[in-house]
């Protein structure tokens, strides 16, 4: 009796904060393994895109978007400089003139069980370039001297270099991953991957200052998108679906398995809050997600090994509006469209059967039970008005909405959300028929 009990409290801390994290895994609040977040877009980590500093900016603070307040600084001439000039906004670190340029972190340490991610466009400007750094370890976008390859180095006892190119001049995520126990680092750049020995079970990823706090060898070099810790590894699920969702949002980076193919100009760039639920097997899945979007997935019926659902949107408006595709008993839809991609690491579609998925209506209004509807495009022509809205959703308090075990959603669906023209019923036993 007493293990069941456990197993259920177990159960119960796994599922009980939302994951709002990159992709949606782990969480903003601080209450999970997400411990650094950073997003060159957004500086400030307020969630306003909007209020980002002017381009040619010293950066003295890149704040902490995890929740934890886990912040960067840096003062004087060691600062880098924000970039709008791109498609995408970057800290840049320029390592060919003066000082080298770093960060501080607002914690540090080595974590011998840990993942982290860089979308970075390294610049090669000489020996050696560094990412995280710490005085007894370093991570590697190449790795001591002029090797060109993406390494890892334990300071005082050895280089440990992968046969991965470094990726200068190229948009790239760059990832490494180890356990607690092992001796083994996975590194992961764009397609490639590869585990390299580094000798100790208990050495591992730096986290103390982004780049060498030293000028000449190991400084940081060029342009960084956003980075991310997680101070416990993150499993193989996991790493696909943050794989995808930075790719989608910083152009289509090539990665190992690309499980969500809606980012695709072909498609339609979905490329916004693309987040995902997953499972390689049994002991590497992840099945509640929701990421930096309004959408929640979970429940998941019949998620079976190799299979993934992702979704993402068009970054068109949150608002509601009239005269949009929509069949006639819609009274106005919602502009912004979500499309899906559920498939395997083969891009193939599957069925990971029925799923609830959740919308926070936060700034909708005149949203009920009775009114909102659920818009699936079937038969996936692109519109609305052929299709049946779905009703029934449940009202789960702070604007959220739910429909439960929704089984019409396939891959390459797209789908949004109505309001439906409804009549009064004052009948209760009517309502509650009609929302069954
Ligand atoms: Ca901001
Ligand atoms: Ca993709
Ligand atoms: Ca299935
Ligand atoms: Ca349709």
């Amino acid at each position: 009796m007493k293990k069941k009990l456990f197993y259920i409290f177990i159960s119960f801390t796994i599922t009980s904060f939302s994951q709002t994290g990159p992709g949606g895994v782990g969480a903003r609040d601080g209450s999970s393994s997400l411990i650094v977040w950073l997003r060159a877009n957004d500086l400030n980590a307020d969630g306003d895109i909007s209020n980002n500093p002017a381009n040619g900016t010293l950066i003295s603070t890149w704040s902490d978007f995890s929740g934890n307040s886990n912040n960067f600084t840096q003062s004087g001439t060691r600062r880098p400089t924000y970039n709008t000039a791109g498609t995408f906004n970057t800290a840049r670190f320029d390592a060919s003139t003066g000082a080298a340029k770093f960060m501080n972190g607002s914690i540090s340490g080595i974590y011998a069980n840990a993942s982290t991610f860089f979308v970075t466009n390294p610049v090669n400007n000489g020996n050696s370039h560094s990412l995280f750094d710490h005085s007894s370890a370093s991570l590697r976008v190449e790795q001591w001297r002029n090797t060109n390859r993406v390494g890892f180095t334990r300071y005082g006892i050895a280089d440990y270099s992968t046969a991965i190119v470094s990726p200068f001049g190229i948009n790239s995520i760059i990832s490494y991953h180890k356990t607690t126990g092992s001796s083994l680092l996975e590194v992961r750049v764009n397609g490639a991957n590869q585990n390299l020995n580094i000798g100790s079970t208990t050495a591992g990823i730096p986290l103390d200052r982004i780049g060498r706090n030293s000028s000449g060898a190991d400084e940081a070099s060029g342009d960084f998108f956003e980075i991310i810790f997680y101070n416990s590894r993150v499993n193989d699920a996991q790493k696909i679906i943050i794989d995808n969702y930075l790719s989608a949002k910083f152009g289509s980076i090539a990665v190992i398995n690309d499980v969500y193919n809606e980012d695709d100009v072909a498609a339609g760039n979905f490329d916004h809050d693309v987040a995902g639920i997953g499972r390689v097997n049994s002991s590497n899945l992840h099945n509640d997600s929701q990421g930096t979007g309004l959408v929640r997935v979970l429940n998941p019926s019949n998620l079976n090994d190799n299979e993934f659902f992702m979704w993402g949107h068009d970054n068109n408006a949150f608002l509601m509006n009239t005269g949009l595709n929509a069949p006639n008993i819609i009274k106005s839809r919602l502009n912004r469209v979500w499309r899906v991609s559920e498939v395997n690491t083969s891009g193939a579609s599957v069925d990971v059967g029925s799923i609830d998925i959740r919308f926070d209506l936060t700034g909708i209004t005149d949203v009920s039970t009775a009114n909102l509807r659920l818009l699936i495009d079937t038969d996936n022509d692109g519109l609305f008005d052929d299709e049946t809205p779905i009703s029934g959703a449940t009202d789960l308090g702070s604007n959220i909405y739910s429909f439960n075990s929704v089984n019409s959603l396939t891959n390459n669906n797209r789908f949004t959300i109505g309001i439906g023209i409804t009549t009064v019923i004052t009948n209760r036993k009517i309502t509650y028929r009609v929302n069954n």
